[in-house]
């Protein structure tokens, strides 16, 4: 194995050329259209070698950066990990700490906010493998009379069709106050519960795709009743101890993160008022649907590892993957804990976004696992930013994209790389009632 990184540039593995559009059904496609032999030249000097998609575009990724900084984020950083962790990129720009002016760095643990989402389906899909839950089964087979309808089940709280009102609407509509109110409080997921079955469902289970916390605290109730332990204990024994992911903590509920880490700073919605540093806080609002603290590299290995199948049996993964649309874009899916973006090189990428008080982040990889991305921003609350850093998937996985060979291609709109192409605004589909600035 060869991991080089010199300076804030890494270097690339060794080189395998041929055979790699094979891996990647689009690319073999193209091959097999027959591609003139010049532009296939052209084509493989593009490709990273090994994992077979284009090179990533660490210039573009900067210009990401920036757009990023200039947005309002302190600091930003993204790690590739590709061909399969041959080569490994870590770029970074700005600050983790705006109190000492200490750099970004992509070793430092952060709030990977909703990517805990991902760790608590794994986790609940172990269980089922086991024969310890079933995914059609209604959870209150599991946790009697702790939701209103005996109809929901296993399946309907992780592909986010319970119709189970997100009490995160209420709990930050206004954005410092309610976070300052909870920052410090350790709730019990039924307390987070019936925050949620105050208000009446919002659909009928299974109708309707609608992001909700209150989906992903019930499967850490579920995990904790079935198994008799702790979801901490149930993320360290499954994925943490095997994987060897030495940065990632669940630490619940104390408000620090251990270690090296970065802190994260809070937008108010007051235009110009000036950033919270909120990196402390419980996360008990959260627990298991955004409580976890990771690294880039852990999270690749994560993501690398889940689908490589080294998590997950075959035909549950195959149940992970089971998309729907979670918008209209045409492009955005949500399985079982687990999103899908298609790209604008044409291939589909597979991982969490998450959003925790001062950190924005992604964690992505390509359907074989062979090339893990990262990205955190150092603030939250501002839509522009989390839009903005949702071009690193581009510049790290489609990398440049050709000018087209058309008088279009004059134009300097249509000169600008696919990363730094402005992209259609994107608003999470985060607790939709809560203005999102
Ligand atoms: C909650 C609000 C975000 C964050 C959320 N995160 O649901 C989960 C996720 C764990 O999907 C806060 N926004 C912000 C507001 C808006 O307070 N008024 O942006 O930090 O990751």
């Amino acid at each position: 194995m060869v991991q080089g990184t010199f300076g804030k540039r890494a270097a690339m593995g060794a080189s395998v050329l041929a055979l790699v559009a094979a891996s990647v059904p689009a690319l073999a496609a193209q091959a097999q259209a027959g591609t003139p032999t010049a532009a296939a030249a052209a084509d493989a000097a593009r490709r990273a070698p090994g994992d077979g998609l284009p090179k990533p575009d660490l210039d573009a990724l900067h210009q990401v950066f920036a757009q990023v900084m200039a947005g309002g984020a302190p600091g930003v950083m993204t790690r590739i990990d590709g061909d399969g962790g041959r080569s490994v990129y870590r770029e970074t720009a700005g600050v983790a700490d705006r109190s000492n002016g200490r750099a970004m760095n992509t070793d430092a643990r952060f709030r990977i906010g909703s990517i805990t989402k991902s760790f608590s389906t794994v986790v609940l899909l172990q269980l089922v493998h086991e024969g310890k839950v079933a995914l059609d089964t209604p959870v209150d087979t599991y946790l009697p009379g702790l939701l209103p309808d005996p109809t929901i089940t296993v399946r309907h709280l992780l592909t986010h069709r319970s119709g189970l009102w997100d009490y995160t609407n209420d709990m930050f509509e206004n954005t410092v106050p309610g976070f300052e109110a909870v920052r410090n409080k350790v709730f019990t997921y039924q307390e987070l519960v019936k925050l949620s079955i105050a208000h009446p469902a919002t659909a009928k289970p299974g109708a309707a795709y609608q992001y909700s916390n209150t989906n992903f605290v019930v499967v850490g109730a579920l995990i904790e009743k079935v198994t008799g332990h702790s979801v901490r204990t149930e993320y360290q024994r499954r994925i943490i101890s095997p994987l060897h992911l030495t940065d990632t903590v669940y630490v619940h509920p104390s408000a620090t993160i251990p270690g090296l880490h970065i802190n994260g700073y809070l937008t108010p919605d007051e235009a110009g008022a000036p950033l919270v540093d909120s990196t402390d806080q419980t996360v008990s609002w959260a627990q298991s649907a955004g409580a976890m603290v990771s690294n880039p590299r852990d999270l690749n290995r994560f993501f690398s590892a889940l689908l490589g199948g080294r998590l997950l049996s075959a035909d549950l993964l195959a149940e992970m993957l089971r998309m729907t649309p979670s918008d209209t874009s045409g492009t955005r899916f949500y399985g079982l804990g687990l999103r899908q973006r298609d790209l604008s090189c044409g291939i589909s990428v597979y991982g969490h976004t998450g959003t925790v008080q001062g950190f924005y982040s992604y964690a992505f990889t390509t359907r074989d696992g062979r090339r893990s991305v990262s990205s955190m921003a150092n603030t939250s609350n501002n839509g522009n930013v989390n839009t903005i850093l949702g071009n690193t998937l581009e510049a790290a996985f489609c990398g440049k994209t050709p000018a087209p060979q058309t008088p279009a291609a004059q134009a300097p709109s249509a000169q600008r790389s696919a990363a730094t192409a402005p992209s259609a605004p994107f608003y999470e589909d985060i607790a939709p009632n809560v203005a999102r600035h």
